[in-house]
């Protein structure tokens, strides 16, 4: 089998067409999602259920022509199996029954293993490889160290997270041994997703941005570049290509891309054309419309996409994607117009 364009693109080899997927493709706004975890009963249940996990995960490969697949799972499963306690309540997003205050709750702090305490995904992976029967390549995903460690020190979502970063500033000697931890656990998380069958893996940094520049360094780049070389001394991971995406870190793409992954992921704030002007052609590029664009008029999704694809402009390494996850009240219609436009006027291109 020729292999698939989404991989072919983070290679950075010629494709038919610009591959597509969606941060958030299994979500609140599709119907058939908001009814099977209304069967799971709560959004924990949904990822605890691999049956149930994959349904989720290939309901929008049903109902789109989307080039990737994304294993249906959170970033706070890692957490969770360190003894945590996730509960995710409608309306109201993840909280920690346990948060990390001091050095001794770090410490006693273990690392997962994934085949036994983390196994309900490992489960997920292998069914929805088996189910997708090579129709798309499956994405597997964890969480950075550092936006990790911000749910785990405040126990809940923040706009600030002022917590973590107090306490990276005030004892940065603690704050290292928990990413230490995370990142050891984070690794070895990845390495047996890649072992059940994902083909392609995503370290999602959602909160790097929110760090001074020489913080970013210290607490986010560097746990990112340990995992990626733990990664590469692993027999079946180091054959992945690996995607990271640090929102709102665009003063550190050069950084981030000489730390050996394959893909930087984008958001919004920065034009494909100006990404590629600073890293050159060492990475692929995933991304990067504005999610709000999906609110617009059918015309004028399908006149962004034009302008994204433009920006990336005719060279090899282009993943489509918005620049950061679909919202729970875009209409799926909508969604079916830009899949459909990165494929019609990409083609045109080539
Ligand atoms: O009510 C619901 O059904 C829960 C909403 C929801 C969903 C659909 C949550 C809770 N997580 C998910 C799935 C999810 N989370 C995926 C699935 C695969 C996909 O289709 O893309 C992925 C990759 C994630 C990753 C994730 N979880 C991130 C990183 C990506 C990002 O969006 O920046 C983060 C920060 C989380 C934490 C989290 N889990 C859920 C919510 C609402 C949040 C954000 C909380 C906050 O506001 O801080």
């Amino acid at each position: 089998m020729t292999e698939h364009r989404f991989l072919r693109a983070l290679r950075r080899e010629p494709v038919d067409c610009t591959p597509v997927w969606i941060m958030r493709q299994a979500g609140r706004y599709l119907p058939e999602y908001r009814a099977t975890r209304a069967r799971a009963g709560s959004f924990v249940n949904l990822c605890k259920t691999p049956e149930l996990a994959c349904e989720v995960t290939l309901q929008p490969i049903a109902r789109y022509r989307l080039d990737a697949a994304i294993l249906f799972s959170d970033i706070l499963t890692i957490p969770d199996a360190m003894g945590l306690g996730l509960t995710v309540n409608e309306g109201e997003g993840p909280r920690f029954a346990r948060t990390v205050n001091s050095r001794a709750d770090i410490e006693a702090l273990g690392v997962p293993d994934p085949e036994t305490d983390l196994r309900y995904v490992m489960d997920a992976v292998r069914l929805i490889r088996r189910e997708l029967h090579e129709r798309v390549p499956l994405i597997g995903f964890a969480g950075s160290p550092w936006t990790l460690a911000c749910y785990m020190i405040e126990g809940q979502g923040s706009s600030s997270f002022a917590r973590p970063k107090a306490l990276a500033w005030d004892d940065a000697a603690t704050m290292h041994r928990l990413l230490d931890v995370v990142a050891r656990s984070v690794a070895r998380y990845l390495a047996a997703q890649a072992a059940a069958g994902a083909q392609a893996l995503m370290l999602f940094d959602t909160w790097g941005g929110l760090l001074p520049p020489d913080l970013f360094r210290e607490f986010s780049l560097r746990y990112m570049t340990q995992i990626a070389q733990m990664l590469q001394s692993d027999n079946v991971a180091r054959t992945l290509p690996l995607i990271l995406f640090s929102k709102g870190a665009n003063g550190h793409l050069e950084a981030l891309a000489d730390t050996g992954c394959a893909a930087l992921g984008l958001d919004w704030t920065i034009g494909l054309a100006e990404a590629r002007a600073r890293v050159g052609s060492r990475v692929a590029l995933q991304g990067n419309i504005d999610p709000a664009v999906l609110l617009a008029r059918p015309e004028t999704i399908r006149a962004e996409v034009g302008k994204t694809l433009d920006s990336f402009g005719p060279h090899p390494g282009h993943v489509f994607n918005l620049g950061h996850g679909i919202t729970p009240e875009i209409d799926p219609a909508h969604l079916g117009v830009l899949i459909d436009a990165v494929h019609d006027l990409s083609a045109r291109r080539t």
